[in-house]
Protein backbone atom coordinates (compact mmCIF):
# COMPACT_ATOMS: atom_id res chain seq x y z
CA UNK A 1 0.00 0.00 0.00
CA UNK A 2 1.71 3.13 -1.39
CA UNK A 3 1.45 5.63 1.89
CA UNK A 4 2.66 9.16 1.42
CA UNK A 5 4.22 10.95 4.36
CA UNK A 6 6.36 14.32 4.88
CA UNK A 7 9.57 14.57 6.63
CA UNK A 8 11.78 16.94 7.95
CA UNK A 9 14.29 17.17 5.57
CA UNK A 10 15.41 20.83 4.51
CA UNK A 11 13.59 20.87 1.23
CA UNK A 12 14.68 23.08 -1.82
CA UNK A 13 13.27 26.61 -2.74
CA UNK A 14 12.70 29.84 -0.84
CA UNK A 15 9.93 30.64 1.26
CA UNK A 16 7.77 33.56 2.04
CA UNK A 17 6.55 34.58 5.61
CA UNK A 18 3.36 37.12 6.16
CA UNK A 19 3.23 38.50 9.43
CA UNK A 20 0.50 40.33 10.89
CA UNK A 21 1.17 43.82 12.97
CA UNK A 22 -1.46 44.06 14.78
CA UNK A 23 -0.33 42.20 18.23
CA UNK A 24 3.07 42.58 17.48
CA UNK A 25 4.61 41.62 20.67
CA UNK A 26 3.44 38.60 20.08
CA UNK A 27 3.45 38.03 16.05
CA UNK A 28 7.59 39.43 16.14
CA UNK A 29 8.11 36.48 18.66
CA UNK A 30 6.06 33.97 16.50
CA UNK A 31 8.54 35.12 13.25
CA UNK A 32 11.43 34.69 15.77
CA UNK A 33 10.05 30.80 16.50
CA UNK A 34 9.57 30.70 13.02
CA UNK A 35 12.46 31.37 11.54
CA UNK A 36 14.71 29.44 14.11
CA UNK A 37 12.70 26.25 13.24
CA UNK A 38 13.67 26.80 9.94
CA UNK A 39 17.54 27.47 10.42
CA UNK A 40 17.28 24.52 12.66
CA UNK A 41 15.94 22.15 10.28
CA UNK A 42 18.22 23.23 7.36
CA UNK A 43 16.75 26.20 5.51
CA UNK A 44 18.95 29.54 6.63
CA UNK A 45 17.28 32.81 6.95
CA UNK A 46 18.66 34.24 3.54
CA UNK A 47 16.14 31.83 2.00
CA UNK A 48 12.89 33.27 3.99
CA UNK A 49 10.99 36.48 2.41
CA UNK A 50 8.70 38.47 5.23
CA UNK A 51 6.23 40.79 3.96
CA UNK A 52 4.23 42.29 6.89
CA UNK A 53 0.56 43.56 6.68
CA UNK A 54 -1.29 45.23 8.94
CA UNK A 55 -3.37 42.74 10.37
CA UNK A 56 -4.74 39.64 10.25
CA UNK A 57 -7.49 40.04 7.97
CA UNK A 58 -4.51 41.59 5.22
CA UNK A 59 -3.02 37.78 5.82
CA UNK A 60 -5.02 36.11 2.87
CA UNK A 61 -4.35 38.63 -0.31
CA UNK A 62 -0.86 38.98 0.32
CA UNK A 63 0.24 34.85 0.45
CA UNK A 64 -1.91 34.94 -2.29
CA UNK A 65 0.16 37.47 -4.44
CA UNK A 66 3.45 35.47 -2.90
CA UNK A 67 2.04 32.07 -3.51
CA UNK A 68 1.18 33.32 -7.32
CA UNK A 69 4.42 34.81 -7.76
CA UNK A 70 5.94 30.85 -7.92
CA UNK A 71 9.06 31.90 -6.21
CA UNK A 72 8.43 30.22 -2.86
CA UNK A 73 8.11 26.63 -1.81
CA UNK A 74 5.42 27.30 0.39
CA UNK A 75 3.81 30.82 2.24
CA UNK A 76 4.25 30.72 6.19
CA UNK A 77 1.21 33.19 7.70
CA UNK A 78 1.60 34.60 11.36
CA UNK A 79 -1.11 36.94 13.29
CA UNK A 80 -2.65 36.98 16.66
CA UNK A 81 -6.02 37.29 17.02
CA UNK A 82 -7.64 37.63 20.85
CA UNK A 83 -10.83 37.85 21.12
CA UNK A 84 -11.09 39.62 24.34
CA UNK A 85 -9.90 42.91 22.55
CA UNK A 86 -12.35 42.42 19.63
CA UNK A 87 -15.96 42.43 19.00
CA UNK A 88 -15.21 41.36 15.81
CA UNK A 89 -12.90 38.52 16.80
CA UNK A 90 -14.83 36.29 14.91
CA UNK A 91 -14.64 37.92 11.45
CA UNK A 92 -11.02 38.36 11.58
CA UNK A 93 -10.18 35.13 12.82
CA UNK A 94 -12.72 33.44 10.41
CA UNK A 95 -11.86 35.31 7.36
CA UNK A 96 -8.21 35.14 7.60
CA UNK A 97 -8.88 31.07 7.98
CA UNK A 98 -10.72 30.98 4.84
CA UNK A 99 -8.87 33.40 2.91
CA UNK A 100 -6.00 31.38 3.58
CA UNK A 101 -7.34 27.94 2.89
CA UNK A 102 -8.79 29.38 -0.80
CA UNK A 103 -5.59 30.59 -1.65
CA UNK A 104 -3.72 27.60 -0.77
CA UNK A 105 -6.04 26.10 -3.14
CA UNK A 106 -6.00 28.19 -5.47
CA UNK A 107 -2.46 28.32 -6.20
CA UNK A 108 -1.42 24.85 -5.03
CA UNK A 109 1.10 26.24 -2.69
CA UNK A 110 1.03 25.06 0.87
CA UNK A 111 -0.30 28.08 2.57
CA UNK A 112 0.45 27.88 6.64
CA UNK A 113 -1.92 28.83 8.83
CA UNK A 114 0.22 30.07 11.92
CA UNK A 115 -2.26 32.48 12.90
CA UNK A 116 -3.51 32.59 16.74
CA UNK A 117 -6.78 32.78 17.84
CA UNK A 118 -7.41 33.22 21.91
CA UNK A 119 -9.12 34.38 24.51
CA UNK A 120 -6.92 35.95 26.45
CA UNK A 121 -3.25 38.04 25.84
CA UNK A 122 -1.92 35.47 28.51
CA UNK A 123 -2.94 32.79 26.28
CA UNK A 124 -1.17 34.35 23.23
CA UNK A 125 2.09 34.82 25.02
CA UNK A 126 2.35 31.54 26.13
CA UNK A 127 1.80 30.09 22.41
CA UNK A 128 4.41 32.51 21.02
CA UNK A 129 7.29 30.99 23.31
CA UNK A 130 6.17 31.19 26.37
CA UNK A 131 4.82 27.69 28.43
CA UNK A 132 3.14 26.27 25.27
CA UNK A 133 5.66 26.17 22.91
CA UNK A 134 5.38 28.59 19.54
CA UNK A 135 3.28 28.57 17.06
CA UNK A 136 5.67 30.15 14.81
CA UNK A 137 8.47 27.45 15.00
CA UNK A 138 5.18 24.65 14.72
CA UNK A 139 4.05 26.61 11.46
CA UNK A 140 7.46 26.33 9.74
CA UNK A 141 7.53 22.52 10.16
CA UNK A 142 4.37 22.57 8.70
CA UNK A 143 5.75 23.76 6.22
CA UNK A 144 8.49 21.79 5.38
CA UNK A 145 6.48 18.89 6.06
CA UNK A 146 4.06 20.05 3.59
CA UNK A 147 6.55 20.51 0.91
CA UNK A 148 7.89 17.44 1.38
CA UNK A 149 4.99 15.80 0.85
CA UNK A 150 3.55 17.52 -2.17
CA UNK A 151 6.60 17.19 -3.81
CA UNK A 152 6.45 12.90 -3.16
CA UNK A 153 2.71 13.33 -4.46
CA UNK A 154 3.86 14.98 -7.67
CA UNK A 155 6.52 13.11 -8.26
CA UNK A 156 4.75 10.04 -8.20
CA UNK A 157 1.82 11.25 -10.35
CA UNK A 158 4.42 11.62 -12.70
CA UNK A 159 6.11 8.58 -12.94
CA UNK A 160 2.57 6.72 -12.88
CA UNK A 161 1.43 8.70 -15.97
CA UNK A 162 5.05 7.75 -17.56
CA UNK A 163 4.06 4.14 -16.93
CA UNK A 164 0.48 4.68 -17.79
CA UNK A 165 -1.35 4.17 -14.75
N1 LIG B 1 -6.08 41.99 13.65
C1 LIG B 1 -5.36 41.01 14.22
O1 LIG B 1 -4.46 40.46 13.60
N2 LIG B 1 -5.66 40.61 15.49
C2 LIG B 1 -6.65 41.17 16.23
O2 LIG B 1 -6.86 40.76 17.41
C3 LIG B 1 -7.40 42.22 15.65
N3 LIG B 1 -8.43 42.91 16.39
O3 LIG B 1 -8.47 42.74 17.62
O4 LIG B 1 -9.22 43.65 15.84
C4 LIG B 1 -7.09 42.62 14.32
N4 LIG B 1 -7.77 43.61 13.71
C5 LIG B 1 -7.31 44.29 12.54
C6 LIG B 1 -7.69 43.59 11.26
O5 LIG B 1 -6.93 42.41 11.07
C7 LIG B 1 -7.46 44.48 10.03
O6 LIG B 1 -6.09 44.83 9.98
C8 LIG B 1 -8.29 45.77 10.06
O7 LIG B 1 -9.66 45.48 10.27
C9 LIG B 1 -8.16 46.53 8.70
O8 LIG B 1 -8.68 45.76 7.64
Amino acid sequence: MPTFEGDFSPPAGRFAVVAARFNAMVTEALLAGCRDAFVRHGVADDRLDVAWVPGSFELPIVAQAMAESGNYAAVICLGCVIRGETGHYDHVAGQAAGGLMSASLATGVPVIFGVLTTETVEQALNRSGLKAGNKGGEAALAAIEMVNLMAQIRSEAVADAKAGG
